[in-house]
């Protein structure tokens, strides 16, 4: 106890939607253009508004491509949230995020640390609405049995991103609390 409160958090999802943005613009408060992550990135966040004023986040943003994808296991055991990102205008690959999500949340969560799930991309016109995502993804079907929940955001503008760090830092506290661990 004691001393500003810190937390880990993992942001994974297919290519492409969007994680290094958001990380960058949860860092930096700006839009900054992004490459295709080999590996991972890693940033200290400190939240500076709303209900987790004060909290830092280390977030981990892994590549998403598949050849990535079998590292992002490793990252859970130290974590202790998950943030995962679904680009809401790519109809196509919901079913692979739904896949996705569904082994990690399931099986290769070997502490059971709460997920948020992130709509992301809501300013396109094709995008899903969040609600829709939800279904696509199976946050709908895994919240029976996990910590699960879904918000949406656009990475761009940064709209969304300080309520789905207030979420995540809630269910983080609510797991700990069950846990009674105190990292
Ligand atoms: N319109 C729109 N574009 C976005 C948004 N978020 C990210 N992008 C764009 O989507 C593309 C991919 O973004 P990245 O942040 O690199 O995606 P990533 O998830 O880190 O991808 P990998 O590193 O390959 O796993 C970039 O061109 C971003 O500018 C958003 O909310 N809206
Ligand atoms: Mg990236």
């Amino acid at each position: 106890m004691g001393g500003a409160p810190s937390v880990q958090v993992v942001m994974v999802g297919l290519e492409g939607t969007g994680k290094t943005t958001i990380l960058y613009r949860l860092k930096f408060g700006q839009y900054t253009s992004s490459i295709p992550t080999i590996g991972f990135n890693h940033e200290k966040i400190e939240i500076t508004e709303g209900k987790a004023k004060g909290v830092t986040f280390t977030v981990w943003d892994i590549g998403g491509k598949d050849n990535m994808r079998p590292l992002w296991k490793s990252y859970l055991r130290s974590a202790d949230g998950i943030l995962f990102v679904v680009d809401s205008s790519d109809k196509e690959s919901m079913e692979e995020a739904r896949i996705e999500l569904m082994k990690l949340v399931k099986t290769q969560n070997p502490h059971n640390i709460p997920t948020l799930v992130i709509a992301n991309k809501q300013d396109l016109r094709e995008s899903l609405p969040p609600e829709e995502v939800a279904k696509a993804v199976g946050v709908s079907e895994l919240s029976s049995s996990h910590a699960c929940q879904l918000l949406s955001s656009c990475a761009v503008t940064g709209e969304g991103l300080a309520d789905a760090m207030d979420v995540m830092y809630d269910m983080i506290r609510k797991w700990k609390k069950g846990k009674g661990k105190n990292r």
